[in-house]
């Protein structure tokens, strides 16, 4: 049996990466109008092209995809295309994709990869309760599971007591969803008087399109699935699959046959060690109908070559830490949800349902951090609630070295989201 790509091993890994990174280069400039334009102006030579001479090649960004709208990147005819899937851009055009038959299976393929990586066998019953349509979670999803063999629920997202009567009926036992979306299932079961352990049969939570922190995974492990999974992707790396949480939990492998990693300084491009911390930059080794070079994913991270506990050579990336265009500026410090998020985690009474407000007091920008107390925390304890709400700001100033307010709001008070949680209000935009 020839062995699957998974299974290689870090040299096999890096042989394949310099001989698809060469005919990528290749295949484009033969092409794409675009990028021949772009590798001719670089000055890329062809001819002797080594793996070092990507850090040559300028990056792709979402703006090039914009003033290219819709299609101008497809290095294909497009009668080839069978896809077409669409971001939801909040201004302007949004973010078209295209696939070829070839890109759709290599994409279930990965998809199936991360099901397995995460102990999903074609035993397993797959609650899809990510969005069907242009957004990548629900279908990214279906196909590997599918492939994988297993049965599917493509419920996609809304009707939550619905959700959670299919899953208890047809004993689910593998969720894939946003977390955001898993922490509001795990609520509305209590409410509804399911007991995860007892009328449920989750397993594992496949769990990504938005960041997550620790303690939401300790939440949902303690109380509504087994193993919680961090699933990265994004559309035009084909969607979810890219990256997924091996079962030591501590990083996320990216599938190397399929996508090359480099991190940079977002500020100067600079191509940064392993181990620093900076925005990913990925080349597409594989994708057909629109590959990509060096393509800016605005997502800050931290790559890890080490070899992992687990066996499985590829590299690994640490848990995405925010968004380069989610980064808040206030008062010239630049703040992650990320940040705010682990301090919360770290407060007893609290829930994981917090909002940001960002808006202006003058000249100066004001923040204000929104989080709901637990049931048993409710407004009768005052003196608690207040002398809790004054050591969160402190905690808050220490870490993020800026003054916060924070307000402690009653149970369910803030939105819950089915989809990707919209964390924050943003009033100096408006
Ligand atoms: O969110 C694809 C996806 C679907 C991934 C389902 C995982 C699960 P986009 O809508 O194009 O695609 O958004 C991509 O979402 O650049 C990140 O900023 C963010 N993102 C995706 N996965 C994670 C994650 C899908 N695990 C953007 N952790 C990316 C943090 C994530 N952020």
């Amino acid at each position: 049996m020839s062995i699957r790509a998974h299974e290689f091993n870090k040299s096999q890994i890096k042989e394949l990466q310099a001989r698809k990174l060469k005919e990528v280069v290749s295949r484009v400039y033969q092409n794409s109008p675009f990028y021949r334009r772009r590798l001719n102006e670089a000055g890329i030579d062809l001819s002797s092209f080594r793996p070092d001479d990507i850090k040559k090649i300028p990056f792709t960004t979402k703006t090039d995809l914009r003033d290219n709208y819709p299609l101008g990147l497809i290095s294909v005819d497009m009668s080839k295309i069978v896809r077409l899937h669409a971001s939801s851009g909040t201004t302007g055009n949004p973010t078209v994709v295209a696939y070829t038959k070839k890109d759709i299976d290599a994409w279930a393929e990965l998809s199936m990869r991360c099901l397995e990586i995460c102990g999903a066998t074609s035993e397993d019953v797959v609650q899809v309760s990510y969005g069907y349509g242009l957004f990548t979670g629900g279908l990214g999803l279906h196909y590997g599971a599918e492939r994988l063999g297993a049965k599917v629920i493509p419920a996609s997202t809304g009707n939550t007591k619905r959700q959670l009567k299919l899953m208890k009926d047809l004993g689910a036992t593998v969720l894939a969803c946003t977390p955001s979306y898993a922490l509001f299932l795990a609520e509305s079961a209590k409410e509804e008087g399911i007991d995860p352990r007892r009328d449920l049969r989750l397993r594992i939570g496949v769990l990504g399109a938005e960041p997550w922190s620790e303690s939401t995974r300790k939440i949902l492990e303690e109380e509504f699935l087994q193993s919680a999974h961090d699933i990265y992707g994004m559309s035009e790396l084909n969607g979810p699959g890219v990256a997924i949480e091996c079962r030591k939990k501590n990083g996320l492998h990216i599938w190397e046959d399929h996508y090359f990693v480099e991190i940079i300084d977002p500020n100067t491009g600079e191509v940064l060690e392993p181990g620093e911390k900076g925005e990913m930059v990925v080349t597409t080794l594989e994708k057909d109908g629109m590959p990509l070079l060096r393509y800016r994913t605005r997502d800050i991270t931290i790559l890890d070559d080490e070899i992992c506990e687990c066996g499985i050579a590829h590299a690994k990336i640490k848990k995405i830490i925010g968004r380069t265009d989610d980064m808040l500026k206030i008062r010239g410090i630049s703040v992650f949800p990320s940040q705010i998020e682990e301090v919360i985690a770290g407060f007893e009474g609290l829930t994981p349902f917090y909002q940001l407000v960002v808006d202006r007091d003058g000249p100066l920008d004001r923040l204000l951090v929104k989080i709901e107390v637990s049931e048993d925390f409710k407004s009768d304890r005052l003196v608690e609630i207040v002398d809790l709400q004054k050591r969160l700001e402190e905690e808050l100033r220490d870490v993020l070295s800026i003054s916060v307010a924070v307000e402690l709001t009653e149970p369910r008070t803030l939105p819950r989201s089915e989809g990707k949680a919209q964390r924050i209000i943003d009033l100096r935009k408006v």
